[in-house]
């Protein structure tokens, strides 16, 4: 079921390679010493965690995936996924507020041009500056086709109205990517009627709102926009009037991935957590990691975390190879996400009511792990993504 016909060299390999092996070793020494130790201030306070997004962008752990010729390093989408499996492990949370700007590029990345990618990119590698994807609004998630910012085109300049709703990182970004109507006859198919746009943060007309009291996942910046009659001249249209909307689902091909592998770590934490009170915790004169019970949703666990790794490295591999993945990666970003809510209820099942708490790990677990299967396309939107594809496979 995947139209990803790739000329193997020898197909898939297990093996990271010597350069994956060292940048893995900063991350992980990032994610213990950096944002393990301020995990809990984050949640509980909510504010941005600027200083270890300055770290990790001075240590080159933010934009690598920006072409070389615009200051990055070209990393792989794959590569992309292992430091973000990483950084989850420590604080998904934390891994939103660094890696969402990388969707905010991405747009930029898949569909900008020369100059676009030279100024827009550019600026992100010389300061460490933050992007924002602004897609959704409040009564258009799941349904992009139904978003209503509007954007009027008057002599060179575009005039955008309307309202954002759940941009992750608006509050500190410095340019948005912006996706508006321009067709104003609701007849025209979705692949024709939005465009995107890039939008200076502080252009006239744009109020953000107050960050969102999430359930988890608190370090991350959530907010509406409101656009009133924001001009953006037309160099800042991406790809032509009318592209947008395919903009707009292109980006999840590469994006869903490491959402995925964020998923992932979230599952490893949980495992590791839950591993090691149980072989502290006694009931019964014994661990209760010798009562099978507990020990079996060990083993689950270890299932889940393996498969969800297997599952993000495939689709991330796939569009690395210059493949679609839109199959493989609403599958990976699907499975991961629910294997990420499984294993954290497992977690607090098996701290029993130290699981319940807000002094142990795994309740915070529980809390950032649900947004996995919400944001970045909800597992019932991944589900009719994959379903349509086998639908239409079989019938070729
Ligand atoms: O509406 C689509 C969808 O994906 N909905 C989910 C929306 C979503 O995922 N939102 C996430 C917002 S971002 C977010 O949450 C960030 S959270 C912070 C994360 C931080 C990380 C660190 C849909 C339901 C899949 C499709 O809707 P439809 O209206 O049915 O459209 P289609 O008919 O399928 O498609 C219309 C045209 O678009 C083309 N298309 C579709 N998918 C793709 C991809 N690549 C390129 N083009 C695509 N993947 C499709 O071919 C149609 O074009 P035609 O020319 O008309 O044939
Ligand atoms: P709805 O679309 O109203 O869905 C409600 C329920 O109905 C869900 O369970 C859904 O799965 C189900 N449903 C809807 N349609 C169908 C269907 N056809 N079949 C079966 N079930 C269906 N958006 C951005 O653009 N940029 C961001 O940076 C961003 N960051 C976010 C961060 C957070 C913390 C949150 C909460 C959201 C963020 N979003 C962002 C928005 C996110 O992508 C949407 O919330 C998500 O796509 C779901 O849309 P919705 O909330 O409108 O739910």
């Amino acid at each position: 079921q995947t139209d990803a016909k790739v000329e193997s060299s020898g197909g898939y390999s297990f093996a990271l390679n010597e350069t994956q092996i060292e940048v893995l070793d900063v991350v992980k020494k990032f994610t213990r010493e950096e944002i393990i130790p301020v995990a809990s201030h984050y949640d509980k306070t909510g504010e941005f965690p600027w200083p270890l997004f300055k770290k990790a962008w001075e240590l080159g752990l933010v934009n690598a995936h920006i072409p070389v010729e615009f200051g990055g390093l070209g990393q792989s989408v794959f590569d992309r996924c292992l430091i973000v499996e990483e950084f989850s492990y420590g604080c998904s949370g934390i891994q939103v507020a660094l890696e969402a700007t990388n969707l905010g590029q991405s747009p930029v990345l898949l569909a900008g041009n020369v100059e676009q990618k030279k100024k827009y990119l550019g600026r992100l590698v010389e300061e460490p500056l933050i992007a924002s994807y602004c897609v959704s609004e409040s009564g258009a998630g799941s349904d992009v086709n139904g978003v209503k910012t509007k954007a009027v085109k008057k002599g060179d300049e575009w005039i955008i109205n309307g309202s954002k709703m759940w941009i992750t990182g608006a509050g500190v970004a410095n340019w948005y990517f912006v996706l508006a109507r321009t067709s104003p006859d609701p007849k025209t198919p979705a692949g024709k009627a939005f465009t995107g746009f890039i939008v200076e943060r502080d252009s006239p007309g744009i109020t953000v709102g107050r960050k969102e009291i999430n359930m988890g996942q608190r370090a991350s910046d959530t907010r509406g926009i409101t656009f009133e009659d924001v001009r953006v001249p037309k160099e800042n249209v991406l790809l032509g009037e009318g592209g947008g909307f395919k903009i707009a689902m292109g980006v999840f091909d590469k994006t869903r991935p490491p959402v995925a592998a964020g998923a992932t770590g979230i599952s490893r934490r949980c495992l590791d957590e839950a591993t090691k009170y149980a072989n502290e915790r006694k009931t019964f004169g014994v661990p209760i990691s010798q009562h099978q019970a507990i020990a079996f949703m060990l083993a689950d666990m270890a299932i889940g975390v393996e498969t969800s790794r297997l599952a993000w490295m495939k689709s991330a591999w796939v569009v690395d190879q210059g493949k679609r993945n839109t199959y493989e990666s609403s599958i990976a970003k699907c499975y991961c996400a629910d294997v990420a809510n499984k294993c954290a209820t497992d977690a607090v099942q098996i701290f029993g009511g130290a699981g319940y708490n807000t002094e142990y790990p795994v309740e915070k677990l529980m809390r950032d792990a649900k947004i996995f299967q919400i944001y970045e396309g909800t597992s019932q939107i991944q589900r009719m993504i994959i379903s349509r594809h086998l639908i239409e496979a079989a019938k070729s």
